[in-house]
């Protein structure tokens, strides 16, 4: 119960001086945001808005939105824009005193991108930081396959669904990076090694920003 170590508590109370921080994690289907997103949200104190997570928990509550969600995921694209953004604009409502918010799997098009900075900017404050996952295309699919085994997750199973969502990443997620590298928030990370390798390099990259 209190076993939380001394950088988390430094770099909370460093998170309360700068009254918010959000940060953006990017890189392509199975690069490991969902894997990283779940440590960082706890060494830096920051709400985790994951996309994906937001839309299969529509699914599997078989609310119209979901149904009509599951349509586009099960073939590997991607969901319209406008559901998407509707759903971050609600849960940014939903935390309105968080201390800063982690994006995971979202902005997935330039028009979310462009939409998340306006939602921001009403709450006054922006993104600081993009943390670009990169792994290779094979190691992607590999852990795909293998997450589909025991996730139960039907995007994952069918390795042409897999190879899609990569094209689609290419075609439609890769221009969002552009976005990003306009004002110098961009940063690639390597995705590629052991789940704590990946996550001291991002660590060690959000602590330099922090400082
Ligand atoms: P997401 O839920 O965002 O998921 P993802 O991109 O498939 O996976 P992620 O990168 O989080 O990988 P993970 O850590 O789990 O998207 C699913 C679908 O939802 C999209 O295709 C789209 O249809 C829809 N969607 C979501 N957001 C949207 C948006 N903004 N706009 C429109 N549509 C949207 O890691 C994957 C696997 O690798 C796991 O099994 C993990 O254990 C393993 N792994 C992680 N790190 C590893 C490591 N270092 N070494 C070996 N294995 C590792």
């Amino acid at each position: 119960m209190y076993d939380i170590n001394l950088t988390s508590v430094y770099y909370i109370y460093r998170l309360d001086e700068k009254l918010m921080f959000n940060l953006i994690l990017f890189g392509p289907p199975g690069s490991g945001k969902g894997t990283q997103s779940d440590k960082l949200v706890e060494q830096y104190g920051l709400i985790h808005l994951s996309t994906g997570n937001l839309l299969r928990e529509e699914i599997s509550n078989k609310t119209p939105l979901g149904l009509e969600a599951k349509k586009f995921m099960d073939k590997g694209q991607l969901v319209p824009d406008e559901v998407v953004i509707g759903m971050i604009d609600s849960s940014l409502e939903q935390h309105k005193k968080a201390r800063g918010f982690l994006f995971d799997g979202f902005p997935r098009t330039v028009a979310q991108a462009k939409a998340l900075d306006k939602l921001l900017e009403l709450k006054k404050t922006s993104i600081a930081s993009v943390l670009a996952l990169e792994v290779n295309d094979e190691e992607l699919i590999k852990r795909l396959l293998n997450r589909g085994k025991t996730s139960g997750r039907s995007d994952d199973t069918n390795e042409n669904v897999i190879r899609k969502r990569l094209t689609v990443y290419n075609n439609e997620t890769t221009p969002v990076a552009d976005h990003y590298k306009k004002s110098k928030k961009f940063l690639a990370v390597n995705g590629e090694g052991s789940i704590e390798e990946i996550f001291s390099r991002l660590s060690e990259a959000i602590d330099k920003k922090l400082k």
